[in-house]
């Protein structure tokens, strides 16, 4: 690296825009991304590294921490620190803001250590109706927020009668207790078979990514009224932000907007949830409150809840106006326009087998196959049917529905519009005589009668969000 040209710091400290340039030094090497700023999946964000070091940034936004990402970066090497400052950026090194995250299972896989994105083996993800915690997917931009539940406050803004304070204390007395069963689901779910078809960009999330719970809390309804939303706030308010504990290095907060309508009719059942399945909420799900916005993308569902605030506008937050969106296939990083998509919210039917496992192996002396999984559709769709091919969709059989664990009484079946959780489904067919190998199939159906597309192709897009085509697994069978 002898003939690469040696720059001082304070050299690297001039390139700061993108009229003088954005560099970045990286592990002692200096680079000139100027031209990848407009092509960065995450956004301007990369300019908060202009004219200084990497790594600080990289170490909270870890999803860096992959070899695709430095074979980017390697194309921008322009030269090399001088030793001199090297060291001095050495010394600064920050403490790392992930220590204190809490423990998590060995059983989860996980996709990113930091921030902590994990899910839970698929075989055993629909053995149980209701997700234990410990089982439940863990999606986080960022470290998990200690909050103290003594001192927690939640803050009420933007209605005309002032701020609302309310502590955990406040919550759980002032209000009446809430409990709805609904399935959170990231809109990266199944990201992973889009990967396959071609690359996108993003944690490569399997089949887990989606998970049921009983969130006990009170409604974002009553909280609303008691801060004063009435006739006159119907009149302009449009949007409910919430903003979690979390921040990133500039002090910016996860955040997101619903819309009023559904924040506000008592049939949208919004919770601000301080139970998941009987306890605390635990602390990577969102300790001490969260938002449970049932039948939406696990996005809109806030946790470490901070703020809450009444708006004529959505939230201008990175995740509601540049992340979460869905494209066509045929853009590209390019040429991608977010404000040509609207945001995420009701998300659409789905489906996924958990057992058997891809790969499988089937000992044809078994005779009978029994495939399970499970079925989902957003905005209070209740998933009606699931259709199971044993032969690649040549031949189709209707799968048994579940709304509660084998052997249990299920659970009472919602009002019209309100089916928020998930069913898990299960056949129990003859094995196909002779195949050697089969292709399975499932495909769910909800009561509006939407289906999911057959392939990942039409409905491919960059950042892999969304796919809900359905979901194969191949097996052998084995004499
Ligand atoms: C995501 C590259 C600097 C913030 C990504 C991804 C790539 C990338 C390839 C997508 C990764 C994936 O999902 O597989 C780069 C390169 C950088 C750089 C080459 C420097 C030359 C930065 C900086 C920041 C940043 C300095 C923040 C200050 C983000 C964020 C995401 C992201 C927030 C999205 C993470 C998510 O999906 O939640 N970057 N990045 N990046 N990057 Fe960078
Ligand atoms: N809330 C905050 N404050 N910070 C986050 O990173 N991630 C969101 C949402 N709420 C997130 C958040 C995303 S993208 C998803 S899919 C869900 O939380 C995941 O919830 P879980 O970790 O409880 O499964
Ligand atoms: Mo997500």
């Amino acid at each position: 690296s002898s003939c690469l040209l040696v720059f001082s710091h304070d050299e690297v400290t001039k390139h700061r825009s993108l009229e003088d340039g954005v560099w970045v030094t990286f592990k002692g090497g200096v680079y000139d991304i100027t031209e990848f700023v407009a092509m960065h999946p995450g956004g301007n964000k990369i300019l908060l590294a202009a004219g200084g070091a990497l790594e600080p940034f990289w170490a909270l936004y870890a999803v860096h921490d992959q070899d695709h990402v430095l074979e980017i970066l390697s194309q921008y090497k322009v030269g090399e620190l001088s030793a001199e400052d090297l060291k001095k950026q050495e010394d600064a090194k920050s403490l790392d803001p992930y220590s204190s995250d809490p423990e998590r299972h060995s059983v989860l896989h996980v996709n990113c250590k930091k921030p902590f994105n994990a899910e839970p083996p698929p075989e055993i993800l629909a053995d149980s109706y209701i997700t234990p915690h410990v089982l439940f997917f863990k999606r986080n931009h960022l470290p998990v927020p200690q909050v103290d539940p003594a001192s927690y406050r939640l803050n009420v803004e933007g209605l005309p009668g002032g701020a609302l304070s309310l502590s955990l204390e406040d919550l759980k007395t002032r209000f009446p207790k809430h409990t709805i069963t609904a399935t959170l689901q990231c809109a990266g779910n199944r990201r992973s078979d889009m990967n396959k078809v071609k690359q996108v960009n993003g944690l490569n999330w399997g089949i887990s990514a989606i998970g049921n719970a009983k969130w006990s809390g009170v409604r974002l309804r009553d909280v609303l009224l008691a801060a004063g939303f009435g006739p006159e706030v119907a009149k302009w308010a449009r949007h409910v932000h919430f903003e979690g504990l979390d921040k990133d290095v500039t002090g910016t907060a996860y955040g997101t907007s619903i819309p009023i309508n559904k924040a506000i009719s008592e049939e949208g059942d919004v919770l601000l949830a301080y139970e998941m399945n009987g306890e605390d909420i635990p602390s990577d799900h969102g300790f001490p409150v969260r938002v449970v916005v049932p039948g939406v993308v696990g996005a809109r569902n806030v946790k470490w809840l901070g703020r809450i605030v009444i708006s004529t506008e959505e939230s201008s937050s990175h995740w509601q106006q540049h992340d979460y969106k869905g494209f066509s296939p045929g853009t590209n990083w390019k040429k991608v326009d977010p404000k040509s998509a609207p945001a995420i919210q009701e998300l659409p039917v789905q489906s996924a087998i958990t057992v058997p496992a891809d790969g499988a192996v089937i000992d044809r002396s078994d005779e009978t196959l029994t495939v399970k999984g499970y079925a989902w559709s957003g905005g209070g769709r209740e998933v009606v049917r699931v259709d199971v091919s044993l032969d690649g969709g040549k031949t189709w059989q209707v799968a048994q529905l579940r709304s509660g664990d084998e052997g249990q009484p299920a659970e009472p079946s919602p009002p019209p519009g309100r089916a928020w959780a998930w069913k898990l489904w299960e056949l129990t067919a003859p094995l196909p005589p002779e195949a050697e190998e089969l292709e399975i199939i499932c495909k769910a159906v909800d009561n509006s009668y939407n289906v999911q597309p057959d392939t990942v192709l039409p409905i491919w897009n960059l950042r892999g969000l969304l796919n809900n085509a359905w979901h194969r697994v191949k097996v052998k069978v084995t004499e």
